[in-house]
């Protein structure tokens, strides 16, 4: 079989700058949290800080203060999976724009099913597929360089699909219209987003400033919903999840893994400008 180029995969110059951007990510953040315990994330974390980690011995403080910004973002990979629905060892599930992998392989071990990631970085895909055989599930979780937009997946073949913090690279028209297409009826959809508050108006200067760290675009809350209603995908729960995700930003912000953008979303989210959504849909 002939292998994927970049140029299949990657459908505009914004999608190889986006590309770019993930190949060659290497933000300790990420990377020594995911040592902690094998899992990778590339999303932020939700719930109750213990703040004795800043306290105690200073010689580990550094390390207990990993392995719990580690726990929050589990923790919200947890919250995004209890919203799946009922998914049986039988089931197919799609990580659409998966990182490196960390919450494919959470869901696998999870519900025992089949899950396929998609990732528009060759790096990622590499990455996660070395995670899945290091664990012995190759067989069940797949990594591929793949556009979400368009899969080349079989319709109707998925009984679940997630979005965790991958929305703001596409437009959301043609993004649900895909995970509509790849759902079968009486599916679901969920993602956790960073969103722009309507209610606050167009982008803060703190939302544009996270949009040019990570060369993203924030959608407005109400884009997501009218491009759902359009898509046959109907919302079944809404979690305003900015208070849960403010204390992990804190945290972070005393930590030494800073990136130089926690101010920006602290700024955001205390601001009102920007909102942390859960969102979960039926596919009808
Ligand atoms: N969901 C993962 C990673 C989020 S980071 C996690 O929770 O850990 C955003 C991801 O979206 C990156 O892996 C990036 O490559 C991917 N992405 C961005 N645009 C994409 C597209 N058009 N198709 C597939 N993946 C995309
Ligand atoms: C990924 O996290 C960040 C994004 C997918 C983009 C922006 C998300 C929003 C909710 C606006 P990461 O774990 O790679 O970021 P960091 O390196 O900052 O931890
Ligand atoms: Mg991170």
């Amino acid at each position: 079989m002939a292998s994927t180029t970049g140029s299949q995969v990657l459908s505009s110059l914004y999608q190889h700058s986006v590309a770019d951007y993930w190949n060659a990510e290497r933000n300790p953040v990420n990377l020594r949290l995911g040592e902690v315990d094998g899992i990778y994330h590339h999303h932020y974390g939700i719930g109750v800080v213990d703040w004795t980690v800043l306290d105690g011995p200073a010689e580990t403080r550094e390390e207990r203060t990993i392995a719990e910004l580690h726990r929050l973002e589990t923790a919200q990979a947890e919250l995004l999976m209890n919203h799946l629905g009922p998914v049986h060892p039988s089931d197919r599930l799609l990580d659409a724009g998966c990182g490196r992998g960390g919450s494919s392989l959470m869901a696998n071990q999870r519900f025992g099913c089949r899950v396929d990631g998609v990732s528009i970085s060759e790096s990622q895909v590499e990455f996660a597929t070395e995670q899945a055989a290091r664990r012995g599930v190759d067989d069940k979780v797949g990594f591929h360089f793949k556009n979400m937009l368009d899969t080349g997946f079989e319709t109707g073949a998925f009984q679940a699909i997630w979005n965790n913090e991958s929305t703001m690279y596409v437009e959301l028209g043609l993004l649900f219209a895909e995970h509509s297409r790849l759902l079968r009826r009486g599916g679901r959809y969920v993602t956790i987003t960073g969103c722009y508050n309507d209610a606050y108006g167009l982008p803060s200067r703190a939302v544009s400033e996270i949009n040019a760290h990570y060369i993203c675009d924030i959608h407005p809350r109400s884009t997501y919903f009218k491009e759902m209603a359009a898509n046959r995908l109907v919302p079944a729960s809404v979690i305003d999840l900015t208070p849960a995700t403010i204390p992990y930003w804190e945290l972070r912000a005393k930590s030494s893994l800073t990136t130089g953008i926690e101010a920006a979303f602290l700024d955001a989210y205390k601001g009102g400008s920007f909102q942390y959504l859960l969102i979960a849909a039926d596919r009808v």
